[in-house]
């Protein structure tokens, strides 16, 4: 046991969407996803156990994290001691290299790249599919975040699978940054309202499977037009859902709508791009290649878009020297 190692773990977005959990205690989702992996938002995380240690410790970007963050990085690590059977503490740095603003995906890169360096560092050996199983455990999205490409996470499914990688299927995702600073609802609660209060969640949860179907075809044939409005219902439905919660949960901005707006208008003159938005004001768009640069100087002159980033397909999740 080497007791020390660090990984690097991309973020992802969604195609189509997961919202709702069939079983919450093991955090198994209620419906199927799949996701791009994105090649310019990262996690760096390292993992030291230590002795002296008399409890866990986490830092984020250098700031000592207590409360919900600490604990649900801690019930990682002890299943990872679980696994090995020792009790040993741990220390867990991690950084973003992107903005922590709401709804960029942090938990999903960063508990991949805590899955995959809690591993290594307790001197376990574990499958890909191990990793992702344990990173899923944490948050459902994670686990899609341990590997490149296009990844699919079934309904109930322990851990996530590759569909495509991003050469077979080129595209190019922009992220209008509408807000900055930290989200109103973390995911996991507006998940449970959704499910205790939304008339409209059954709706979703019985419509969800059909089109991570549409949107699984899309990509394996890589169909642009075929993928596009399909990603979009998913975002959509999904927030329909949320909508109609009690009290409702809105994760639109104004500048949310105007996004949306110029994408259509983008598509009204010919053009090719699809928007998808996740638990947060942001708006995601895919675009192919020769259309990006064009569309991201439009979405940045948006009022209310802070920023544009654009990034293509990102690659597995892999560990770095310590
Ligand atoms: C997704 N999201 O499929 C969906 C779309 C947000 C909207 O997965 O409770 O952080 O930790 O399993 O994975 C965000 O939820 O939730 C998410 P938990 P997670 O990307």
């Amino acid at each position: 046991m080497t007791g020390v190692a660090k990984a690097v773990a991309h973020s992802n977005i969604a195609l189509a969407k997961y919202w709702g959990k069939a079983d919450r205690a093991r955090n198994l989702t209620a419906v199927p996803s799949l996701s791009l992996t994105l090649a310019t938002l990262r996690t760096v995380t390292s993992v030291r156990f230590d002795s002296s240690l008399p409890d866990d410790e986490f830092s984020l970007a250098g700031a000592l994290m207590g409360g919900r963050p600490l604990l649900r990085v801690s019930k990682l690590l002890d299943n990872v001691r679980a696994q090995r059977g020792f009790d040993t503490r741990a220390r867990v740095e991690s950084v973003n290299d992107f903005p922590t603003a709401a709804g960029l995906a942090s938990s999903a890169s960063g508990f991949a790249a805590l899955a995959m360096a809690a591993t290594r560092a307790a001197g376990l050996e574990t499958t890909p599919e191990q990793v992702s199983a344990l990173a899923r455990a944490a948050s459902a999205s994670a686990a899609r975040s341990v590997f490149g490409g296009y990844v699919a996470l079934a309904a109930r499914g322990e851990h996530a699978e590759r569909v495509a990688s991003g050469e077979d299927f080129p595209l190019q995702m922009l992220i209008a940054v509408t807000a900055v600073g930290p989200k109103g609802t973390a995911s996991t609660d507006g998940m449970t309202h959704t499910q205790r209060t939304s008339p409209y969640y059954a709706a979703w949860v019985e419509a969800a499977p059909a089109l991570y179907a549409e949107v699984r075809r899309a990509v394996e044939t890589a169909d642009f037009d075929a993928l596009g409005p399909a990603l979009e219902h998913s975002a959509l439905a999904m927030h329909a859902s949320m909508l109609a919660a009690r009290p409702a949960l809105i994760y639109f901005a104004p500048a949310t709508l105007r996004v949306m707006e110029c994408v259509r208008a983008f598509r009204g003159r010919g053009g090719r791009a699809y928007f998808t938005m996740d638990a947060g004001p942001h708006v995601k768009v895919l675009v192919e290649l020769g259309a990006a640069a064009e569309l991201e100087l439009e979405l940045g002159k948006l009022e209310g878009v802070t920023e544009v980033l654009r990034t293509g397909a990102g690659p597995d999740a892999y560990w770095v020297d310590p």
